[in-house]
């Protein structure tokens, strides 16, 4: 038989979360894997479009989140959630819904000064004047991935890398 799983993407805004699972999902259908990706656009404007950015809103966010990521890898497709996710207990609390091995930690590392400098969405700039509040990593925190399976070092490798990095680890551990 085969097992599924969710690769869990957490890391700051801008920090190529959404782009890296893009092409890792496309990596993987080449390969002949169903997969289903979850993100902002299909999460936080339809299911979740009642929560905001408080810490209870993320940590709901992020419940919800988990539920429909092991209700996709109950279908057999591997998950992709990319979201900030930045609560060390609320990644903690979904890794627990999944058994061994089901839960696999991506942490896109990119610092702030980075991520501030790419601000691809000019939020880091709003989030500095005051205009968005409680932004991660400005007003709002974000906790580092204590133990993640995979870190993806995004100020060293290429995107090809990072998608290689997680390509190899999912096709050696799921059969
Ligand atoms: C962080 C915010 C905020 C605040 C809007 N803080 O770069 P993006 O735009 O596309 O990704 C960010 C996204 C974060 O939503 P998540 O559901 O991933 O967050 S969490 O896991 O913490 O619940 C950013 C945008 O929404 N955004 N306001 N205040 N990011």
């Amino acid at each position: 038989g085969h097992k599924s799983t969710v690769l869990w993407f957490t890391g700051l805004s801008g920090s190529g979360k959404s782009t890296i699972a893009a092409h890792v999902e496309k990596a993987l259908h080449e390969r002949g894997i169903s997969t289903y990706l979850l993100d902002g656009d299909n999460i936080r404007h339809g299911l979740n479009n009642d929560l905001g950015f408080s810490a209870n809103d993320r940590t709901e966010n992020i419940r919800r989140i988990g539920e429909v990521s092991k209700l996709f890898t109950e279908a057999g497709v591997i998950v992709l959630s990319a979201f900030v996710s930045p609560y060390h207990s609320d990644r903690q609390k979904v890794r627990s819904l999944f058994e061994s091995g089901g839960f696999i930690e991506v942490y896109v590392k990119c610092s702030l000064e980075e991520c501030e400098r790419r601000d691809p969405k000019g939020l880091y700039k709003k989030a500095r004047s005051g205009l968005i509040g409680d932004f991660t990593g400005i007003s709002a925190p974000y906790e580092e991935p204590l133990n993640p399976e995979i870190t993806l070092d995004t100020l060293h490798l290429s995107l090809e890398q990072c998608v290689e990095k997680i390509v190899s680890y999912v096709t050696e551990t799921y059969i």
